[in-house]
């Protein structure tokens, strides 16, 4: 007999779908979208629509492992967990004796994103004292640069967009990434509102947009800025409102005042009238929004470009009217439940050293100062996530660095692993979500028992904190009393829950909130802050990027077929993508004597990555754009897109993935 169940999408997209699972109690048979899902109403990727296949994927982890061959050549034998556990702690233990706590080194990300799953492992490295991770691998230099001007504000609910008078999809690869707002922007369209597409790489959007910007990667802080320059000159900002209900308008507008469509042309590499054009659209457009996604960020300048294009968006007064401002990610909402009651700061007795994610290949490779022992990854995969790539694999070749690898998958992390852990699917486990793009909080428990010797992140570290003998009564719970743990001790958003949505919540269920009234600025002053003094720089201007010397920017554009290195287990989607593709301009392209098809080797400073070309109008000039992530089985080469990526981190100490420039050349094989 069969039954079907809710369940909750575990990865790291802004919706947090609701999906149907099909079980018998030991397998899941079929997985679907759930119709009652209060945001995602049955839309769901095409990657989830088979998530059985993954799930019940003949090429998981099923045993703890132990390596046999040598690093990184993928050979390993099958032991117990007790084994395991064994070999870890004394391994730990020595090194807490020999080096110190901060000779281990945890690496985490956004393999799964729930409460409990992603967050426990800091307990059980707080209370070995361990380093701590700094976690801004992907868009944190976005969020950080729309709370300096707009504090804690709400940003626009993505159906709110129904209200806007003119949408501007910038750095977004929505149907991509948020397929749950296409049908808004398709809306727009047929409503004969225009939607206007500001890319630097417009494949997959262009056909649902009305016009397409190419801009130069890394430069819309130019663009926005020469914008507001038109929009003043013709007076369509709304002075009243800058005067009264912004910090800082005064002093910022000498800036703008420089900076015009022919100073921006310059920057961009887009055509001054253009410039104009779409400025004069937007000032004079009654609710202008900007749909904003986060590939803008990821530059030397990120978090100033993105202070810059929410100013754009409230310099003509629109954040006060309904549809107006913009839309990005919210997360203003709940809090629904404490993450420290999991991550548990307060086992930590002394402040750890702090490693930036975006530096692990020389936190790995340095050997004099502040030797790193242990590595410890579960949740993530960094040697294809992260930058410098060639580096983190010197760092994982030491003899000397003991490296565990918690993982579904014999990833090209995994592949340097001296031990083994399986781990889990979400419906293998228990786990609370909270959505990063809509006011959601959900609920998703454990489904059918893991496959064969698998632990959930949880079980895992619980395990791991016994064969350490750590004492707490946290360690000794399960993953069901954790949850327990945070629904009974309910943050503001659960507050006001009626009995009947407690036990929707209770039961894999999803309850959404109303986002906060954006018109209302939640700052401490109680004004949108274009000017902020918190700030090293108060009076935002524009940046140069990083960049580089050689002639091509090179960025990455997320894949629809899978989400980073996830789903990289789908021969179906993998074969759907074909090889790993570096996208160019035909114009750079034929300066190289590049055509469709050809392989390519793309170089700089750092490393050589192979690829095959792709030659498309849709790509900005002077820009080379890789698609989603490939592992090195697929390409059959060792080095990656991130091998060509510096460590170099943002003005908001985050990723700079999209920062580095590269020559290409044609391969003759
Ligand atoms: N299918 C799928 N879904 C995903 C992911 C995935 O890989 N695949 N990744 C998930 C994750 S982890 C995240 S963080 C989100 C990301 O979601 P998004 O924010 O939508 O994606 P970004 O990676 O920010 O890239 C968006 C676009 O930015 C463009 N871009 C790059 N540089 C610039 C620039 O300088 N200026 C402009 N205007 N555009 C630029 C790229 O061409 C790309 O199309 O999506 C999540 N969802
Ligand atoms: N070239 C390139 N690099 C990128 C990006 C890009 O677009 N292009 N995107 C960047 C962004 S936005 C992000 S967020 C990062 C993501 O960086 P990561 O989180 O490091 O990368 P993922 O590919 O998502 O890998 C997650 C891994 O976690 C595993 N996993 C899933 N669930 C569990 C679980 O419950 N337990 C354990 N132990 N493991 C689990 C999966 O099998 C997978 O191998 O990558 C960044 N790097
Ligand atoms: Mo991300």
């Amino acid at each position: 007999m069969t039954y079907i169940r809710k369940t909750i999408c575990p990865y790291d997209c802004p919706a947090t779908c609701g999906l149907l699972a099909e079980t018998d109690g030991k397998r899941i048979l079929k997985v679907f979208a759930d119709p009652e899902h209060p945001v995602t109403k049955g839309l769901i990727c095409r990657k989830m629509q088979h998530y059985e296949q993954s799930i019940n994927s003949p090429d998981r982890i099923l045993t703890p492992m132990r390596r046999i061959g040598d690093k990184g050549e993928g050979k390993f034998e099958a032991i117990t967990w007790e084994e395991a556990g064994k070999e870890i702690a004394d391994r730990f233990k020595k090194i807490l004796k020999e080096d110190g706590p901060s000779a281990i080194l945890p690496a985490y990300y956004s393999g799964t994103m729930g409460v409990i799953q992603r967050k426990c492992g800091e307990a059980f490295f707080n209370r070995l004292g361990a380093c701590s991770l700094v976690l801004k691998l992907c868009a944190s230099a976005k969020g950080s640069g729309y709370e300096a001007v707009m504090g804690k504000t709400s940003c626009l609910e993505p159906e709110e967009l129904k209200q806007s008078s003119l949408i501007l999809v910038w750095s977004s690869n929505v149907k991509a990434t948020r397929i749950q707002a296409m049908p808004v922007l398709q809306e727009a369209r047929r409503a004969g509102k225009r939607v206007v597409l500001i890319e630097a790489c417009s494949r997959e959007m262009a056909p649902y947009c009305d016009e397409t910007i190419l801009i130069r990667p890394g430069t819309d802080g130019a663009l926005a800025l020469a914008m507001m320059e038109v929009i003043a000159e013709q007076g369509l900002q709304d002075e009243t409102f800058l005067r009264e209900q912004c910090l800082g308008y005064e002093e910022f507008l000498p800036i703008v005042k420089q900076s015009t469509p022919e100073w921006a042309e310059g920057i961009t590499g887009i055509p001054a009238e253009v410039i104009r054009r779409l400025a004069l659209e937007f000032g004079q457009a009654e609710t202008p929004a900007i749909f904003l996604g986060s590939g803008f960020s990821r530059y030397g300048n990120g978090g100033m470009t993105a202070r810059l294009i929410p100013i754009l968006s409230a310099f003509t007064g629109a954040w006060k009217k309904p549809g107006g401002g913009l839309c990005g990610s919210e997360h203003n909402g709940g809090p629904f439940v404490d993450s420290r009651r999991v991550a548990r700061p307060d086992f930590r007795k002394t402040p750890g050293r702090m490693v930036n994610i975006n530096c692990l290949g020389s936190a790995l490779t340095d050997t004099k100062k502040d030797i790193i022992k242990a590595f410890f990854v579960f949740g993530g995969n960094p040697v294809n996530s992260v930058c410098n790539q060639a580096e983190m694999i010197r760092g994982l070749l030491r003899e000397d660095l003991f490296t565990v690898v918690h993982e579904r998958f014999l990833t090209d992390t995994a592949l340097y692993a001296d031990i083994l852990l399986p781990a889990v699917f979400s419906v293998e486990q228990t786990d609370c979500f909270k959505a990063y793009g809509y006011r959601t909080f959900s609920v998703g428990r454990k489904l059918v028992d893991p496959q064969g010797e698998c632990k959930s992140n949880w079980d895992m570290f619980c395990f791991l904190a016994q064969a350490m003998g750590f004492e707490e009564e946290h360690f000794k719970r399960t993953e069901e009393e954790m949850l327990e743990d945070l629904l009974s001790h309910p943050e503001q958003g659960l507050l006001e829950l009626t009995e009947d949505e407690w036990r929707k919540l209770r039961d894999n269920g999803t309850i959404r909130q109303p986002f906060g009234d954006h018109s209302h600025f939640k700052t401490p002053s109680g004004k949108l802050m274009i000017v902020n003094k918190e700030l090293e720089d108060p009076v935002p201007c524009y940046r140069e990027p990083y960049g580089g010397e050689y002639p091509l920017r090179l960025i990455s554009v997320p894949d629809s077929h899978t989400l980073n290195s996830i789903f990289l287990e789908r021969p179906d989607l993998v074969a759907k993508r074909g090889p790993a593709a570096l996208m160019l301009h035909p114009l750079d392209a034929a300066e190289r004597g590049i055509s469709e098809g050809d392989p390519v080797t793309a170089w700089n400073d750092l490393a050589q990555v192979e690829f095959t070309a792709s030659v498309t109008w849709q790509v900005a000039r002077g820009t080379a754009a890789v698609s989603g992530v490939y592992s090195s089985a697929i390409t059959g080469t060792k080095l990656l897109f991130n091998a060509l990526n510096h460590e170099r981190i943002s003005d908001m100490g985050a990723t700079t993935l999209n920062d580095n420039r590269v020559d290409v050349k044609r391969r003759t094989e």
